[in-house]
């Protein structure tokens, strides 16, 4: 079953899915081995594999360590692309639809549409929306983008709505990784009520309670990052929120 497929059934059932988002920048080979175990164990879904600038080489090793301890399905999350690799299974093909920076929407597709057409990759085409989340964010400088103001329920609300009608196929709401404030309950419930694809929500969650919440908003799939660089131990406890919601 593809990762698409595997997303799509699981949110029509209501079964929330958990994604571990590794950057190989801030683990070392220890703390991706460490990942990779609580991850097994707890039966996560997925992982995500990226960052908004890679600078020490690793993500084809951080992939291959991955794909040696776990059976879970790889899905890079590239920052730029630069951050390409077969060794995936799949890549979320992202476009910054709360921007209007037209490199974020289109052109750095058309840079990488060439090389992600001989891969055996599975392209996964993603609206990515930019919330506000308390500080600027990685992302955020990075893109060059105005995030979406984390009080503009209806603009977030159009937003993935115009996304789903021109055929993306997953909507995710990003507060930014290690951001201040996660994305609003009551935002994540408006986009969830307007869309009948997956959606996806990330960004500042750190507690079980915190992706348990999001999760009951909307969210089909949860993504978490910083707090398990600090705390792989968490992952359990958290992928057992994610999956009692
Ligand atoms: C960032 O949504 C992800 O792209 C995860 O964010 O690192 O804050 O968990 P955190």
């Amino acid at each position: 079953m593809s990762v698409y497929s595997t997303i799509l059934d699981k949110s029509l059932n209501a079964r929330k899915q958990l994604a571990v988002l590794v950057d190989p920048d801030k683990l070392d080979y220890k703390q991706v081995d460490a990942v990779a175990k609580h991850a097994a164990e707890a039966g996560i879904d997925y992982f995500l594999v990226g960052g908004s600038l890679l600078i020490n080489n690793q993500l084809d090793q951080c992939i291959k360590t991955l794909k040696e301890k776990t059976n879970i399905p790889v899905v890079l999350f590239p920052g730029n692309t630069m951050q390409m690799s077969w060794k995936a299974d799949a890549i979320l093909f992202l476009s910054l639809i709360s921007g209007r920076n037209a490199e974020m929407l289109i052109g750095r597709h058309v840079i990488s549409a060439p090389y992600l057409k001989v891969s055996q990759l599975e392209v996964i085409s993603c609206g990515y929306m930019l919330i506000e989340s308390g500080k600027q964010t990685a992302v955020q400088y990075m893109s060059n983008t105005t995030p979406i103001p984390a009080d503009k329920n209806d603009i977030a609300m159009c937003t993935a709505m115009a996304g789903e009608m021109l055929g993306l196929k997953l909507i995710y709401l990003e507060a930014g990784s290690g951001a201040a404030n996660p994305v609003p309950c009551s935002m994540i419930e408006n986009v969830k009520s307007s869309l009948s694809i997956p959606l996806i929500v990330g960004g500042g969650i750190r507690t079980p309670q915190q992706a348990s919440d999001v999760c009951k908003a909307g969210a089909d799939l949860v993504v978490v990052g910083t707090a398990f660089e600090k705390d792989p131990g968490l992952i359990s406890e958290m992928a057992a929120a994610v999956h009692q919601s």
